[in-house]
């Protein structure tokens, strides 16, 4: 963990890893398929760039309830493959993890259940049930090997959580409560479980004005990288300044307690303004110290957040990916540490 720890610093140094979710396991009009024998792994990034992301993100959404395929449809064998050969080509491995609601068995997003996080705590009545989930959970992290050795993986639990959509969050939620919850997990995890291949991110989504990013921090002791979630609605001033206003906190508080920092999630959905890349997204994000920043999926024609072939912005991307500070694959894969 020390070693991916380093990495990410002198990743920071140089620019920042640009990494999308998914990028492996899917694209447009294309599945990742274990069954082709000796296929090139593909991405829609390569295709335009000639090159793939320096970060992978995953979803572990669904190994909660022993499911061999994730809450997007793709199976976790494979997944398991996807993340040790971004490991190996010396890409970052992220994982986000939409888990279902304990109390309801409903989705991440259903929120009916009230006051879930007491129920599944130490002592509630979903206790024993959260711990089988967490069980499941670091079953599938251990079993992530290269070597013989579990690889490190950028864990990215409880995401969001001032917003209320997800059962872990906001109006659902006490701060207390979401906290008890993530050192609880880690605990889990970490002495019970034996999982020690995890650097764990704390990511609220961009901040209302009324929000304390540092609300529902966990404390330094749980929490290894400091992140923020912030998507483009087609509203280019707010965007800008969102990812201004909130990254100067991240950077403040992350600098604060010696910390990395990173834009744990973006996107413009469809792509459709002109130049993105370019002149919205990087001249707010250059030189200010994140580590890595993931775009969302390329899941459909109307869900995708980077560019495919023959997309508006192939061109964009193409211009972007030259840049100094955004590193792709090729560059992530030269930052080594001295052993
Ligand atoms: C959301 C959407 C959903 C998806 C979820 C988890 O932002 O992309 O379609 O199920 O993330 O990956």
């Amino acid at each position: 963990m020390q070693n991916l720890h380093k990495r990410l610093f002198l990743i920071s140094k140089k620019g920042f890893a640009i990494s999308q979710q998914d990028a492996t396991s899917y694209g447009i009009g294309w599945k990742y398929s274990s069954d082709l024998k000796d296929i090139e792994l593909k991405s829609d990034v390569y295709e335009i760039v000639n090159d793939y992301p320096g970060g992978f993100g995953f979803d572990l959404g669904g190994i909660e309830h022993g499911n061999t395929i994730n809450l997007d449809t793709v199976p976790f064998n494979d997944m398991r493959k996807l993340m040790v050969e971004a490991y190996k080509n010396g890409g970052l491995v992220t994982a986000s993890w939409h888990l279902g609601n304990p109390v309801t068995g409903g989705s991440s997003w259903d929120t009916s259940g009230t006051n879930v996080i007491p129920q599944i705590l130490k002592g509630g009545a979903f206790h024993e049930k959260y711990r089988t989930w967490v069980k499941r959970l670091a079953d599938f992290l251990k079993s992530v090997q290269y070597n013989n050795e579990p690889i490190p993986i950028i864990f990215r639990p409880f995401h969001e959580m001032n917003g209320s959509w997800f059962w872990w969050g906001g109006e659902n939620v006490t701060a207390i409560d979401y906290i008890k919850l993530w050192r609880e997990t880690v605990v889990m995890l970490r002495d019970e479980y034996n999982v020690h291949n995890l650097l764990y991110v704390y990511s609220p989504n961009k901040l209302e004005p009324q929000d304390d990013y540092m609300k529902y921090y966990p404390a330094d002791a749980y929490v290894d990288i400091l992140g923020i979630d912030i998507y483009d609605f087609y509203n280019t001033e707010d965007y800008v300044k969102a990812i201004k206003h909130d990254l100067k906190i991240v950077k403040e508080k992350a600098e604060e307690r010696k910390k990395l920092y990173a834009f744990t999630e973006t996107g413009l959905e469809k792509l459709n303004t002109e130049n993105w890349f370019t002149e919205i997204l990087y001249p707010n994000i250059k030189n200010t110290g994140i580590a890595w920043v993931l775009f969302w999926r390329n899941y459909t024609v109307n869900h995708f957040y980077m560019p495919y072939k023959t997309q508006l912005l192939e061109n964009d991307l193409i211009k972007f990916s030259k840049y100094p500070e955004t590193l792709f694959l090729k560059e992530v894969q030269q930052i080594k540490t001295k052993k």
